[in-house]
């Protein structure tokens, strides 16, 4: 009797404006114990997300219970970070129920938007790979691919940035402070996970060598769960795990007095889920990085094994029914962890749980740079996993006999292939590890894909190739078009037909109006709106006006040398150096954006952020270049803020030096908002020229095999620097006082790392980068123009939807299908 829960007839669930208000009252009174009168604007915040949230749970009960009446393949996405941004405003449109939301909330004289600017979003993330997460979960759902997505509940998630004296501050996030009214806590779906200590071997009757895992200390995982809503339908599920104490109180130790002893093991149970590691693109080696590593992964295994045993199947028929996916290296641990619990817990032979392992996981690679490669010690691995590390070692020893036996390498191949790294001390590499025990690895963008077969995973794409695929990323156009771009999105349904936030490649049909005078008008006063409201927003939170008529160059992403922030600042100082010399001919006003965090343990990124300041410190004082440029460095960048940039734009920074950014999603948010993008042939910026047409997209700098060719024919940047005076001028200009009078020396480590190494050859590039943006300039002189190709850059973007990407990974990788919901 309990399955037929769906209260379809209830208010509680009705989309009229009538029953959302009604619902909302209730929730106000009933729920958080208000009437409106005395209410803070955090309470109307909270009683219609709850609001929001019945009419999920009601779409979300109906597809778990389809799921399972269905017997559906699944996904299991497991991921280490997600950022979903704010939740609200993206349940009403995905509900389809926004305008008559904001009706009901006016009539209760509440503005929607101030609601959802009170909204404190997940920093679950560092960046790109936890924001593509989110992505694919929202197409996951929208496509109505059974999923759940795992990962921690981070009680701290990625640092607030302030900016103080130029320098980054970082302030603890506090995004559960007021409580998170879109999640459930599931007390019941809760794990033990085990670290560090012995095992043991025995023989049973049998005969048969069994290990038991004594371990030295025990938490338990317990499930807190995020309905996802998709757009217009189904739901999937972001299941994040916390880590608790198994007993949060010690009688024994309590009974003699020793209190502080008696909450120890709450504590150090907790501390594993407490915070993320602030870093993007480097591994920390910390031991209680991995212990979150595998606490999460060991959870979310268990559950998958629940789930499956509970439907009445066999443990061996595992791969059949869940495709399990790991983002990036994070949760490589799984590998091994499905082997021991098969091989130990279960009892499956060691060959059938290698199979079975095999074809449950797939790995996505989301970075060359070798600084980001995990690998652990393997001492401390065998501190803290000591069945896995033997277990790895299995592996192992398997993998290297067949290399021997069955393709005959040699010894200097198989010291390359291996797990263990025994050059300079032994490390495990995650990376092999996910590829062995994976039936497919892809990378991001097809440039990736190709230079990871060719460089980091190449002995391993030679011996399998048909293990290695591209999936490009993609993008959700509900949040990055519907949400943060209201305006542009209405034009869009006007011209095109209400269909393309799932069908994005119906944009196509905006080709037919590029050339349109008064649709071009109407799209460039779309764009001037965007960027009013973008100016205001930047006044309200750094006191400095904006001009909206200028042309907003926006470069926001994580700060990290390869992307190459300070290129950009290095041609900020070039065109102010010539301005005020008289000698710039083509400039049109601009004004420079930056917004991104560094990590806080990377000195040059935050050294950075401070010359961003300076030079704009330097550039908005002078009243002689006032009316010709601003420089602003935006404060705090999440996905939040995303929102309001990426429809701002008229020019998008993607200059990362080439081969360095695995694909990049930036880009794509950009210029699916009509930026024009300034680029290198790096990621997925070849694939969006490709689609947008090469005579709309600017594109500058070394490719890769130039970049690659330059570097092993010796790279002598102090040449360059010798023989171009504008970057002579440049480059002296950082250390001459004018930036940083109180102290000159300041920004010398940035001026020698670029003028005697610069790994990341911002020399090599810069002339020809000052170049593009002269091209930049003369064309943005001509807005009729530049809006024909702002059109065409958006009417071409629908291979970047995430939609694209899932069906990609559907049928390429996991062989999944939609759940039918009729
Ligand atoms: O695939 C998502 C995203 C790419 O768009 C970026 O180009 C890439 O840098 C990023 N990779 C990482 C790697 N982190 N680790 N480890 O964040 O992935």
């Amino acid at each position: 009797k309990l399955s037929v829960l769906s209260p379809a007839g209830s208010r509680r669930v009705g989309n009229s404006k009538e029953d959302i208000k009604a619902s909302f009252l209730e929730n106000l009174f009933f729920g958080i114990g208000r009437i409106p009168v005395l209410t803070t604007p955090h309470d109307l915040y909270t009683a219609l997300a709850m609001t929001v949230r019945d009419r999920i749970f009601q779409k979300f009960v109906l597809t778990t219970e389809t799921i399972s009446r269905q017997d559906a393949r699944g996904v299991a996405y497991l991921s280490a970070e997600y950022l979903p941004g704010p939740h609200l405003a993206n349940n009403l449109l995905n509900l389809g129920i926004t305008p008559q939301t904001r009706e009901a909330m006016e009539e209760l004289d509440i503005d929607l938007d101030e609601l959802f600017d009170i909204e404190e979003e997940p920093g679950l993330g560092n960046g790109g790979l936890g924001r593509l997460a989110s992505c694919y979960l929202d197409s996951l759902a929208t496509l109505g691919i059974p999923a759940i997505a795992y990962g921690i509940r981070y009680e701290f998630g990625i640092f607030d940035q302030m900016i103080k004296d130029g320098w980054q501050v970082e302030l603890t996030d506090k995004w559960l402070h007021y409580g998170n009214p879109w999640e459930v806590v599931r007390p019941e779906t809760a794990y033990e996970v085990k670290f560090g200590g012995r095992t043991e071997y025995s023989k049973g009757p049998d005969g048969k060598l069994s290990v038991t895992w004594i371990p030295g200390s025990e938490v338990k995982g317990t499930a807190y769960d995020t309905p996802i809503l998709g757009y217009q339908g189904n739901g999937a599920v972001l299941r994040l795990w916390r880590a608790e104490a198994i007993e949060s109180f010690d009688f024994a130790a309590f009974n003699l007095g020793d209190y502080y002893r008696a909450v120890e093991a709450k504590m150090i149970s907790e501390n594993i889920t407490k915070v993320l590691y602030p870093n993007d693109q480097a591994l920390g080696g910390k031991e209680l990085r991995l212990k979150q590593q595998y606490f999460f992964v060991t959870c979310s295994l268990q559950d998958i094994m629940h789930l499956h045993l509970t439907q009445g199947r066999r443990i061996e028929q595992l791969h059949e029914k869940f495709a399990i996916q790991l983002n990036d290296t994070h949760p490589a641990i799984a590998v091994a962890e499905l082997m021991r619990l098969l091989v130990d817990v279960h009892q499956v032979e060691w060959e059938k749980a290698w199979h079975v392992t095999q074809n449950c996981f797939a790995y996505t690679n989301h970075t060359l740079l070798p600084e980001a490669l995990e690998k652990w010690p393997v001492q401390l691995f065998e501190k803290v996993l000591p069945r896995h590390l033997e277990i790895i070692y299995e592996i192992n020893h398997r993998f290297l006999e067949e290399l021997r036996t069955r393709y005959a390498c040699d010894d200097a191949q198989i010291a390359r292939m291996s797990i263990i790294e025994e050059s300079g001390g032994r490390y495990i590499r995650m990376a092999h590890l996910a590829t062995i025990g994976s039936h497919k690895v892809n990378g991001v963008s097809a440039m990736h894909s190709e230079l990871l077969k060719k460089e980091v995973l190449h002995d391993f794409a030679v011996l399998s190739p048909e293990k290695f695929c591209n999936i490009t990323n993609g993008i959700t156009p509900r949040r990055f078009l519907c949400i943060c771009n209201p305006l542009l999105a209405a034009l869009i349904d006007k011209h095109v037909g209400i269909d393309w936030p799932t069908n994005l490649e119906r944009l196509k049909k905006l080709e037919d109006f590029a050339d349109d005078t008064s649709f071009q008008k109407e799209w460039m006063d779309i764009k001037y709106k965007n960027k009013q409201n973008l100016s205001s927003q930047i006044l309200r939170q750094t006191g400095i006006e904006l001009d909206p008529a200028m042309l907003f160059d926006i470069q926001a992403k994580r700060i990290h040398e390869y992307k190459r922030q300070h290129l950009k600042v290095l041609h900020i100082i070039s065109l102010y150096l010539r301005l005020k010399k008289g000698e710039l001919a083509n400039f049109s006003p601009c004004t420079f954006i930056f917004a991104g965090k560094a990590a806080p343990g990377y000195v040059m990124a935050k050294l950075i952020i401070k010359l961003i300041n300076c030079v704009a410190e330097l550039i908005n004082r002078d009243a002689e270049v006032q009316d010709q440029m601003k420089v602003i460095f935006l404060p705090d960048f999440n996905v939040k803020k995303a929102q309001s940039l990426y429809p701002a734009a008229d020019l998008s920074e993607q200059i990362s030096l080439a081969g360095m950014e695995a694909s990049g999603t930036g880009n794509m948010k950009f210029a699916l908002n009509g930026a024009l993008t300034i680029g290198t042939l790096d990621g997925a910026n070849v694939e969006i020229r490709q689609e947008v047409g090469e005579e709309n997209f600017f594109v500058f700098g070394h490719s890769v095999e130039q970049a690659q060719a330059a570097k092993s024919s010796g790279y002598h940047p102090f040449d360059i620097y010798q023989q171009n005076q504008l970057l002579k001028e440049v480059l002296d200009f950082l250390i001459s006082g004018a930036l940083a009078p109180e102290d000159t020396q300041l920004f010398k480590p940035l001026y020698e790392n670029l003028l005697y190494q610069d790994p990341y050859m911002l020399l090599a590039d810069f002339q020809d980068y000052v170049d593009c943006q002269e091209r930049v300039y003369k064309l943005w002189l001509d807005p009729g123009e530049w809006t024909r190709k702002s059109i065409l850059n958006v009417a071409r973007m629908g291979k970047f939807s995430s939609d694209r990407s899932i069906k990609d990974y559907s049928d390429m990788i996991w062989n999944v299908k939609p759940i039918n919901l009729m």
